[in-house]
Formats: structure tokens, sequence, C-alpha cells
């Protein structure tokens, strides 16, 4: 066994970091079938495999790249921070699976007098390789390139045999120790490449804009390739590097630029920005090869302490993005990489920390090409030596030096020329230390046109600006104003006060929520300071798996057999597995929305104002919130519903708009009766590279004719007999005071409910609350007794109490029922009774169960999606259809869900085989949930497989709910959106319906 894998050396035989850059000179995938074997340790190891003429006729046939474990060998394994092996630097543990990989190929016989460089974009987490039985080297650092020399192992035009062997555990794994699943393997791309005689080095363009005058300088630095690193040592590697220039024109033909490779020449340009990711084709010539590039012109630079972009504060309306596939791990596709890039250009997102490692090369062309910017970050993190008080941190040890060093060298050397690339991050949570600074040192000295980035010292002596991962609201606010609390230090102070602030993670997204998005943006908006942040994170990383009966689903830690795990801390994304995107994506897109439409057109007596805009009718504002794009790419429109309906709808005119300006624009609308919202979209006016014309980037909602308030017709009788109670056609039980059957629809009654499963942030992987507190006090089973079933007049009145076992505190519950015709109307009253601990409420509503075939799902109120207090941006009023499946969400760990917001009415219907459905209206409006199980099924489900149909349809109406912040990792739920227990009244009214004939 090589000895790099148990020690501290990083790499040996490697060729220098280099730029990535696309030459017309030959090259061949490796990637495709291989054959393939896994032992369990190093110990049982096969001797002499990467001998060319080892037989591995039994070996399994294997494609690469993959993860091993993802292809039946071995199982996936996740923990976030702590290490799944004892910690003792620089040992792996002896039960270490390691890889061995052999795969045949034939050099080109026209390659012959070329030089050969093998490189592997990705290998987790430590490799040697063997050409024809030659060993070329070994490396670690498993999201970075490294290349090799294989000129004189390699047998041209002839067949070769490359054999890999990959450890699972290094010493390496003590820094990568990232948030997410242990996947083995070879797991990028693999590449021959044919090097001419005469061949580029390496290739350093610096594009700079200067936004005073319009003009970009152009610089491209061409070095000579030269030979292997060596592999010790800092001085011996650098003497190593890329250094001799070489003869070489730089051509852009679109700015006519031809000129020799390391003069500046400086031109007019358009410059590069995420939101005009403008991008010119380049050639560097050389008699050897011709080389090409797409250059983006930009200038960052932090100033008057803001990060700017060609002299424009920006705001990151950014994601944290692991690479992440359900089937593929981190093998991703090219084709995963677009699907990424495009669901974030369509859903307003500019940003993306890349967390918390270099993501595949191809990801930052689509980057450059798309518009985002990037925080490229290096593929470091110590975290589990948080548990021993960061004692033997290896980012404070010296001996860990030159594999830190090393990694900076190669994401910098490879990912410099990425107009996208606006920032370099050390790495994540990996303490503070000398090895740190040594990199930012590195950084700084090496690439003058990028600030450094690193989150975990708060001291920023080795971070360029302030970054902290989610801090709540009232501190950004105090940060914001550059009122933070003082550093020890006044020098560090003074530096840090001075410095942009990013909250490089923020809204931790597993499960339902996050909640407080908009307050954030808000934030943002409010101070220069804070120049925005990345959501945590991207994507679920959940892995498709399937139960003994064969039925799928996305696994979590845990459900591969693992010992020691973080369970579902793994499903925190912004898509789903599959890329489906959640609520919170939802949500996200309209927080961030580029544009601000707001419609100002409240009437309270149902006219319309004839004045009150530029044109006459509605004023409805429009706000460009991009820093640097006009409005030139919109068009919109305008919808006018009354009830829900649509009754108008036009196109609307607004002028265009350069970056922060507004305009007020007036739509016509004509009068009408009942409840009536004007929506105003903004569309792309044309296709864009990212999404179809008509594809929408903004809206905004205006109520302009308020509902009538819902009024009650006479009352008809409430009579008791020996069995029932009834009033209308409609009857309850006569001791217990519940509805029995609601016209001629079967009911389990309304009462009180005031339940929810927990969500992820109410069980607050990190402080357990709510749910905890929850469940301490028995909120996930309260018991009723009914006090007293009393006919008053025309009412029915229930008065009850709702407690939990084991407590003394409850709610004294009245319900009055009443009814007119066919309608039933409930008040209900709520008085919390004895001492209550302080606590919140989940929720505060109705719970009823329906018959099982009422699944057809009809509703006046907020939608389409799922709406809570505080992640309620993204819904608009109108009238929606939908099932009670439909109205689900999948999140990967079952939690509440489906909650709709500011419904009018809603009805519950079979969908037209002649059984009477249930239409439920709001006095004036409900929160509606509807499942086909119950809170507490939901409660215990691990898997939403767990959840099975029972023969009924339970339906909850709420006057409110909880709120749902950010608790899962972060900020609780912000005062406002808490739901203290207090006296309440609220009502609700019902009606069985018949079905259309
Ligand atoms: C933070 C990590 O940086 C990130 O990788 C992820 O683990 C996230 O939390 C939670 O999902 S670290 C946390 C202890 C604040």
């Amino acid at each position: 066994m090589p000895l790099f894998a148990d020690d501290f050396i990083p790499s040996t035989g490697a060729l220098p970091p280099r730029a990535r850059f696309a030459s017309d000179a030959p090259s061949l995938s490796l990637n495709g079938e291989w054959r393939f074997h896994l032992v369990p340790d190093v110990a049982s190891g096969t001797e002499g495999f990467w001998e060319p003429g080892f037989d591995d006729g039994t070996w399994k046939r294997f494609p690469v790249p993959s993860h091993w474990q993802l292809e039946g060998f071995g199982a996936p394994a996740y923990t976030n921070v702590v290490y799944p092996f004892p910690i003792d630097p620089p040992h792996p543990p002896e039960e270490n699976p390691t890889g061995e990989y052999r795969h045949t190929f034939t050099v080109p016989a026209d390659w012959d007098g070329h030089r050969l460089v093998l490189r592997f974009d990705g290998v987790d987490s430590a490799y040697t390789v063997w050409l024809n039985g030659v060993e070329l080297g070994s490396a670690t650092g498993s999201r970075l390139p490294a290349e090799f020399d294989a000129t004189p192992a390699a047998r041209v035009g002839a067949e070769n045999v490359l054999a890999v062997r990959v450890h699972q555990w290094s010493a390496a794994s003590y820094l990568e120790d990232q948030d997410m699943w242990w996947l083995s393997g070879i797991f990028r791309d693999v590449t021959l490449l044919a090097r001419p005689a005469g061949a580029v080095g390496d290739v350093t363009v610096h594009a700079d804009y200067e936004h005073t005058t319009g003009q970009g300088r152009l610089r491209i630095d061409v070095t000579a390739a030269v030979g292997v690193l060596q592999s010790e040592g800092d001085g011996a590697r650098l003497a190593g590097r890329n250094s001799e220039s070489v003869e070489a024109r730089v051509v852009v033909p679109e700015l006519g630029i031809d000129v020799a490779a390391g003069e500046d020449v400086v031109v007019g340009v358009e410059p590069w920005t995420a939101e005009t990711p403008r991008l010119y084709e380049g050639q560097v010539v050389t008699p050897a090869e011709l080389i090409s590039l797409r250059i983006g012109f930009r200038r960052v630079v932090i100033e008057d302490g803001m990060l700017k972009v060609n002299g424009r504060r920006i705001l990151f309306r950014g994601v944290n993005r692991h690479e992440f596939h359900p089937d593929r791990g981190r093998a991703l596709t090219e084709q995963d990489m677009l699907d990424d890039v495009l669901l974030m250009k369509r859903h307003n997102i500019n940003a993306v920390r890349t967390s918390h490692y270099p993501p595949h090369p191809r990801f930052l062309e689509l980057c450059d090409e798309y518009g985002l910017y990037v925080i490229d970050e290096c593929d470091i993190e110590t975290h589990g030596f948080v548990f021993e008080g960061w004692r033997n941190n290896p980012s404070d040890d010296e001996r860990w030096r030159d594999a830190y060093l090393d990694r900076m060298r190669r994401m910098v050397q490879r990912d410099k020329n990425h107009a996208s690339v606006v920032m370099w991050s050390l790495g994540n949570e990996s303490g503070t230390g000398a090895n740190l600074i040594a990199m930012y040192e590195w950084a700084k000295a090496h690439d003058a046109s990028r600030p450094v980035h690193y989150e975990g010292d708060w001291s920023t002596v080795c971070s360029d600006v302030y970054s902290r991962m989610y801090a709540g609201h009232a501190e950004v606010g105090e940060i914001g104003r550059r009122e933070e609390k003082p550093l020890d230090d006044a020098v560090q102070d003074a530096a840090r006060r001075g410095k942009p602030f990013i909250l490089c993670e923020y809204g931790h997204a597993m499960g339902n929520g996050p909640g407080g998005l908009a307050e954030y943006q808000e934030l943002f908006e409010t101070y220069e300071r804070c120049q925005g942040g990345f959501i945590w994170e991207w994507i679920d990383h959940g892995i498709r798996t399937r139960d003994d009966s064969g039925r799928e689903f996305f696994g979590y830690g845990g459900d591969f057999g693992e010992p020691l795990h973080d369970g579902n801390f793994i499903a925190d994304g912004l898509v789903f597995p599959d890329r489906t995107p959640s609520p919170g994506l939802i949500e996200y897109k309209k927080v961030i929305e580029p544009l601000r439409i707001t419609v100002d057109g409240a009437v309270s007596d149902g006219r319309l104002p004839s004045s009150g805009s530029p044109d006459g009718g509605v004023k409805v504002t429009v706000s460009n919130l991009h820093d640097f794009a006009d409005t030139s790419t919109f068009s919109y429109r305008w919808q006018l519903e009354q009830d829900g309906i649509e009754v108008a709808s036009g196109e609307l005119d607004v002028p265009v708009l350069a970056a922060g300006e507004s305009a007020d624009v007036g739509v016509p609308v004509s009068s009408t009766a009942g409840e009536t919202w004007l929506t105003v979209t903004a569309l792309l006016a044309a296709e864009t590279a990212w999404a179809p014309a008509g594809h929408e980037v903004a809206w905004g909602q205006g109520c302009v004719v308020p509902r009538p308030e819902p009024r009650r017709m006479a009352h008809v009788p409430a009579t008791v007999d020996e069995s029932a109670i009834r009033i209308g056609t409609s009857r309850f039980h006569r001791h217990t005071g519940r509805l029995l059957r609601l016209g001629e629809v079967e009911v389990d009654g309304p009462r009180l409910d005031v339940w929810r499963a927990p969500t992820d942030n109410d069980t607050g992987q990190h402080s357990g609350e709510p749910a905890a507190s929850w469940r301490k006090y028995g909120l996930h089973r309260m018991r009723h007794r009914t006090d007293e079933v009393d006919v008053d007049g025309d009412a029915l009145v229930v008065r009850t109490r709702v407690a939990p076992a084991a407590w003394s505190f409850g709610l004294l519950v009245t319900y009055r029922w009443t009814g007119d015709d066919d309608t039933l109307h409930l008040d209900v009253e709520v008085t919390p009774d004895g001492p209550w601990p302080d606590i919140p409420l989940p929720r505060l509503g109705l719970g009823m169960a329906l018959p099982a075939g009422l699944t057809q799902v009809t509703w006046y109120g907020g939608g389409p999606g799922e709406a809570y207090p505080d992640t309620r941006q993204a819904v608009r009023v109108g009238r929606y259809m939908s099932t009670v499946d439909a109205l689900q969400t999948p999140y990967v760990y079952p939690q509440e869900n489906g909650h709709r917001i500011d419904v009018r009415w809603a009805e519950l219907t079979t969908g037209g085989d002649g059984v009477p459905g249930v239409r439920f209206l709001g006095e004036p409006v409900f929160g509606f949930t509807a499942r086909r199980w119950t809170s507490e099924d939901l409660d215990v489900a691990r898997h939403p497989h767990d959840l099975l149909a029972r023969d009924r349809v339970y339906v909850n109406l709420d006057v409110v709910q909880h709120g749902i912040g950010s608790g899962s990792c972060g900020p609780g739920t912000l005062p406002g959106y808490v739901l203290t227990p207090g006296p309440a009244r609220f009502a609700v009214a019902m009606r069985a319906v018949n079905p259309p004939r």
C-alpha cells in the first residue's frame, strides 16, 4: 500500500495544476465499461492486478464514472458532522473498502510523438494509477482533478491496460467531512489527452471591465508545458509549475483582437454579469494547437464596504449546491447539471455556492453561459473535530499545510478562467488555523481579481467578506447597520465592520419550509451591507431505493444499515431528489423575484377608482430590482377575476425601466360585483437561453373589490328526539353533540384540533423545539370531554373540555350550531383553562372525517400550492381544482404539509357518480387540508410509502397554524408567527352539495 493513503502527502507523480481549457488537440474519453473488484480492506488487495497480463475475466463489468456503493458494492452511508471512523489522523480505519479497477483501451496510432496526459476529474478518496503495469502516481482531493504523464508507459497504436486502486478512506478523508453521503470511486470523467510538441501548459485569462468607460481590458498569459510535480515540499512543487512562455496569439474576432499572448489590449465591450452573461468567443493560437475560450469581461471588487460587480452593489439570490442525483450520487451527467442551471434560472436564482467542493468543471461553463454568480468552494471540511473542541484540527496543523495548499492551487488553477466565479471559498466548517490563512494568502497572491470567502473564522482574518450561516433576522439587522457585537481584537473588529456581509447558508430547506424568507429579503434590501445569501440547500440527497416488498422510496441516513448516521438531515433541499420543485423553491422564487409588482387598487365600496393612477383605473407599480438588466425583455399581462373567475384580461404597457427604476401604470378595469382581484404578471417577451417566451418571472396581486361579508339566512329550528338532534337535514349525536350526517353525507363531525404532524423545523435537530414540548405536554393526544349538550332556541350548543392526559391545563371549547335551509353554521369559542405552559399551539382549528370517496377538491382562496403563515408569498387568491392525493407534498420525511390558506370555500366531491359532496364556507376564511390519513399517521410515518389510505378523508379547517420557521438548523418561527394559546372565536359553515347531473 502506498504511503500516501496513510500520510499527509496529497499526491505523488501528479502534473502541476492548470486551467481547464478546450484544445483541438485530440483526446480520448476513457469513460465507459471497466472491470471492477472490491476488497474489504487494503490487506485483502489483489496482488499484481495492475499488471497488463492479469486475468480480470471474473471481475464485474462496471461503469465509470460511478460510485461503487450505488452499483451494488457495499452501501451508501450518511453522516453530517461525525467522522464514521476513529479520529486518529492521518490514519484511515483498517476496514477500508478498496476498489480495484481495470480498463483496456487503444491509443490511436497517429498520437505518436505526442505527450500523453491522463486526467482524472474526480476520484473519492485516494488512488494509485498504473498504466501497463507502470505506476504513474497517486492522488487525493476527491473533487479536484489530477493529471499524470502517461507518455513513458503508454503504447501508441496498441492496447493499453489502465489499472486504478481506490481506497474509500485515506488521510484525506479527514479533510472531506462534508455533510453528504460517503460515496467512493471514480465518479467523474477519465480522459487521455494527446499533447502535441510545443503544446500549451497553461492559459490564464485576465478579462477586466471598467464600468466608467465601458472598456474591457484583456490579457491572456500562456505558458509552455513542463514536467511532473515534485512530490514533496512547497518550494520543489512551485519550481515544477508551468512557467516558460510560449509563442501564441490571442484572437477574439468579434472584438477585432489579434495580439500576442501576454499583451494587454483595451476595447469597448459588453460586460458579463449573471443577468447579462455576455461571452466572447476567443482563441489562443499556437503552431501546435488551437485553444477555444469563452471570455466574460467583468470586475469584482470590495469597495465602500460592499461587494461590487462592474461598479455596482449586487445582491446574491443564491443557493448552496451539492452535486446529487438519486441514482448516480455525485456522478452527474451533463444533463443533470443543465437541469440544475435551468431550474435555478427559472426560479430567479442568480448565485451558487458550490458547497462544499469544486463542482464538475462543466457546471461552471454552464454558469458562465446562462449567468449565475459562483462562489467556488474548495474541497475542505474538518467539521468532525468540533466534537474534540477542534483539538488536532488539521486546519492548524503544519503537517497538513501542503495538502491544504495543494487543494487551493488545484481549484484556483482549474477554474480561474470562469467569468462566473466571483469569489473563492477556502472550504466549509474547518475551524480556524494557519493552513486556512496560507490558502487565503496563496489565493490573494495568485489571483488579485477575486475576493476570498471563508465562514468558519468569524474574525475574518482569512475572508474578504463577513460571512455567517443561519444568523437570525435580528442579528442580520444589527450587522446590516454595522452595529454587531464587537470582536475582542479592535483591529480585527474594525476590519470586519468594514466588510460586506453575506449569509453563506440560511433558510434551511429541510422538509416543510423554510419560513421567514420574505423577512430576510427585506433586510437584504434595506441594508446595503447585507448582500443576500444562499439557501441551504439546493437538493434533497435522497437515494432511490426499494423496501422489501419492492416499493420505491428515497432513502436517507439509516436506510442502508449504517450504525452511525444523521437520519433525514440529508433531505434539506429546495428540490426533491428527483428535482421536482418543492413549495420552498416556489416561495423562494417569489421572494427573490427581480421585478416587484404591487397592485394598489383596493376600494372599499365596490366602486372602482376612476383616477389615482396615471392612466386612470387601478394603480400598478412595477419596480426593477435587477442590479444591471433593464426590463426590455419583459411583457406584462393583467387579469381580473371575480370570485376566482376571469372576467377580463389584457396586455399591460409598462415603460422600459433601468435597473433600480420604478413606474406606475394604470389598469383600466371595469366595475364588477363580488370579490375582485387584479393580477399582473411579468413574462419573458421572447425565448431566452433558459426559458421559453411567456415564462412568468414575477407577479403582483391586489384586491380591487373586497368580498362582501358572508351573510347568514334565517335559522331553522334545532330539534331533539330519542335518537338524535337535528338541524334541517343534518343529524347530531344525542349525547356528544357531534355532527353525524351533513345532509346526506355521513361525517365524523368537526371538533377542535390543535395537533399537526411536526415538521422538520418543529422538530429542530439542534433544539428539538417546539415539537419536544408539544409531546411533553401531550398536545398530540388531547382528550375531549363533553360537558353539556343543549338545544337553545335555534341553536345546538355543545360545551366541552379538551385537555392532555397527565396535565391540568386544557381548552374550554363551545360549539354553537345553527342552520338555514341546507347550510350549517358553526361558531366556536375557545378559552384556555388552567396553568398553560409557555408553548405555542401547532394549529388551532377543526378536524373531521368525510367519506373516502370525496377525493376531488375545488377551492377558492390561496393557491395553487401549500402555504403557512410565514411561507405564503407564492400563493395567490384564485379558484383551484385538485385531488386529495395531489394536495399532499411528498416530503422525503413525512410531516405536516399541503395546507391551503385564506380559503373562502372548498368543495369535496366524488367527481360525479351521483354521491353528494361537501362544501365548506369560510366565515370569513379558513386554512384547509384534506388527506387520506390522519395527522397521527403522518406523525409516525418514516417514509411516504408508510402512509396508507384509510376509509375516510380527513379534513382540517384551521383558523391559523403556528409558523414554520427554520428551526431544523437556524432560527425558529419569528415572533409574529408564533401561535400563542389564548381565547379565540371563529366560525365556519358547511353543507352537502348535490353531485353535478
Ligand atoms: C451547516 C453546514 O455547513 C452544511 O454543510 C450543512 O450541514 C448544514 O449546516 C445543515 O444542513 S453546519 C451547521 C452545524 C450550522
